[in-house]
């Protein structure tokens, strides 16, 4: 098979998966989010569940979902427990993007394509909205339905909150703040860059790897595999603002060099930063390679995201 045909190959099994994976989540998002009250709930606001629906129900990659359950699956985990932690986590990425695009944040008007939840709603209803899918996530993994033993479900609390939260996703916004007004040296972009984006795809590796009650070892292969595609998302986004455009993305283009913002790519250039990503891909492969076939679709995933277009 010649080098092109074996790519278009990779491709077209890649996204196949991920649009399988994709729809099971969003049927689980669907579900988890209609308007049926749960045990202990008084009442589930419509306008509330408009806001916080149009900020999840829009048509996303569900990039970190396909993650948890791909990793899931190397371990032949319960698939239903593990979409549950995968819309789970979904509901966690879409707040962040909700709070991200408020104008106290990235002042954004346009998301996956369609006008931000301030812009469709207001600032409250998008705060409101990403408040609710916060703190929604953790009921998730944490309720009885989602079917893992007691210590599973806490490992599974524990760790989302640790990427999610101060020393993780919450805390690398905080630093990429500060970066507008004090640009970070190289360490600082990086560790900056492993909390604000690579947390949450450490987390989706790992996770699989807990739901499936993984080795430590393979628990750690995977979370590390986790940080060598999180750090390459960031790049190729980082390369996507300067090379791309807004229709492809679906979002404004052009935002870090307009607010002065140092990134990897402002730094070393455009050529640097796409052999750094080829570096992370086959850092990421190899970390997998002990899994041989079965993780051929996470192994095409890595190309994918250092690949990706939008
Ligand atoms: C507000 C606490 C808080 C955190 C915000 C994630 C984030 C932190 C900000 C988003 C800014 C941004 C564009 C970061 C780059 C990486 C990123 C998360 C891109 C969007 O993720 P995709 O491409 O989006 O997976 P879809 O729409 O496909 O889900």
């Amino acid at each position: 098979m010649s080098l092109i045909m074996e790519q278009q190959n990779i491709n077209s099994n890649f996204t196949t998966v991920l649009a399988i994976r994709a729809a099971q989540v969003e049927d689980m998002l669907e579900q988890l989010l209609d308007q049926r009250l749960r045990s202990g709930e008084i009442a589930r606001p419509e306008r509330l569940m408009a806001a916080i629906r149009h900020g999840v129900l829009n048509g996303g990659k569900r990039l970190r979902p396909f993650l948890v359950m791909e990793a899931a699956a190397l371990f032949n985990a319960d698939e239903q427990a593990a979409c549950r932690v995968a819309a789970a986590l979904e509901c966690i990425h879409c707040y962040s993007l909700v709070h991200d695009d408020l104008p106290a944040m990235d002042d954004d008007d346009l998301r996956r394509g369609q006008p931000t939840v301030h812009k469709a709603f207001d600032e409250a209803a998008a705060i409101l909205a990403g408040d609710g899918l916060l703190t929604y996530a953790f009921d998730i993994i944490a309720s009885d339905e989602t079917e893992l033993d007691v210590s599973a479900r806490l490992q599974l609390v524990r760790a989302l909150a640790r990427a999610a939260g101060i020393g993780g996703m919450v805390g690398g916004q905080a630093l990429d703040l500060m970066a507008e007004t004090k640009k970070p040296d190289e360490s600082g972009i990086i560790t900056l860059q492993a909390m604000k984006t690579g947390a949450l795809m450490r987390f989706a590796c790992e996770a699989g790897a807990i739901i499936g009650k993984a080795s430590d070892e393979d628990r750690e292969r995977l979370a590390e595999f986790g940080s060598a595609i999180g750090l390459a998302f960031q790049l190729a986004d980082d390369l996507l603002d300067i090379t791309s455009d807004a229709a492809t993305m679906g979002k404004a283009t052009g935002k870090d060099d307009k607010a002065g913002k140092a990134t990897l790519v402002s730094m070393h250039g455009v050529e640097w930063t796409r052999k750094q990503l080829s570096g992370l891909v086959e850092q990421a492969q190899s970390l997998l390679a002990p899994f041989e076939e079965r993780a051929l679709i996470l192994q095409e995933a890595a190309l994918f995201i250092a690949e990706r277009k939008s």
